[in-house]
């Protein structure tokens, strides 16, 4: 299906969907599309389900989701080479081999969040328990420089009881978009938990930045759905 007709597909069935208060269809019909609907429609998918849970809000996943918190743990679950040395609580950070970027931790007018600049590959990062076979919602905001050729996501990926990477290819993302953004956006997607996993890896990525570029990330949201 063309990307702009999945798209359509995907609203109208939603707005169906969100209607009757039917998350669990709204899920269903996300993850069902995920694969081949443009970049938007997870966005859209994680919008309509959000919509459709208020009054009635499954509890945010995350740990310190606003970077608001200054106090207690340093960094998320380790991994091989993440950082949480200047994370804020809850969180890690992570850059390539051949990445030499900030991953920072900024305060603005009272608001605090985090930001990837000039990173060739760059993550904030935390681990979350999960059920296998269940959807999870994940979204954040975002704004600043995301040029051409940047690929920025929030993005899960996901690791066994012991703490091995698994079902690589069912990790996934959603983009945000190319552009210069003054605002914060919101960016979201649903996703399955595979049956090999016992967490995942809730990632803030950028990757190939050009010069001092920076992409600013606030108000995580991960939960799961009914
Ligand atoms: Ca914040």
């Amino acid at each position: 299906m063309p990307a702009a007709a999945a798209l359509t597909v995907l609203m109208t069935a939603l707005s169906r969907y969100q209607a009757a208060g039917d998350v669990a269809g709204l899920a269903e019909l996300a993850g069902r599309l995920q694969s081949e609907a443009p970049d938007s429609a997870p966005t859209a998918a994680a919008q309509f389900a959000l919509g459709a849970l208020q009054g009635n809000p499954p509890a945010n996943l995350a740990t310190n989701p606003d970077f608001e918190a200054t106090e207690g743990a340093g960094g998320s679950e380790a991994g091989a080479g993440w950082q949480a040395e200047g994370a804020p609580p809850g969180w890690s950070t992570w850059q390539g081999g051949n990445s030499s970027g900030e991953c920072l931790w900024l305060e603005e007018e009272g608001n605090r969040f985090v930001a990837l600049q000039g990173v060739a590959n760059g993550v904030f990062l935390q681990n979350i328990p999960v059920t296998p076979g269940r959807r999870y919602l994940l979204a954040c905001s975002f704004r600043g420089s995301i040029g051409e050729g940047v690929r920025a996501q929030i993005h899960m990926a996901w690791r066994d009881a012991e703490g091995h990477w698994t079902a690589e290819d069912q990790r996934n993302g959603v983009s945000f978009p190319n552009g210069e953004f003054a605002c914060w956006l919101r960016a979201g997607m649903i996703i399955t938990a595979p049956e090999s996993a016992a967490s995942g890896v809730l990632m803030l990525t950028s990757a190939d930045q050009v010069g001092d570029a920076r992409i600013d990330c606030d108000d995580v949201l991960a939960v799961e759905l009914p």
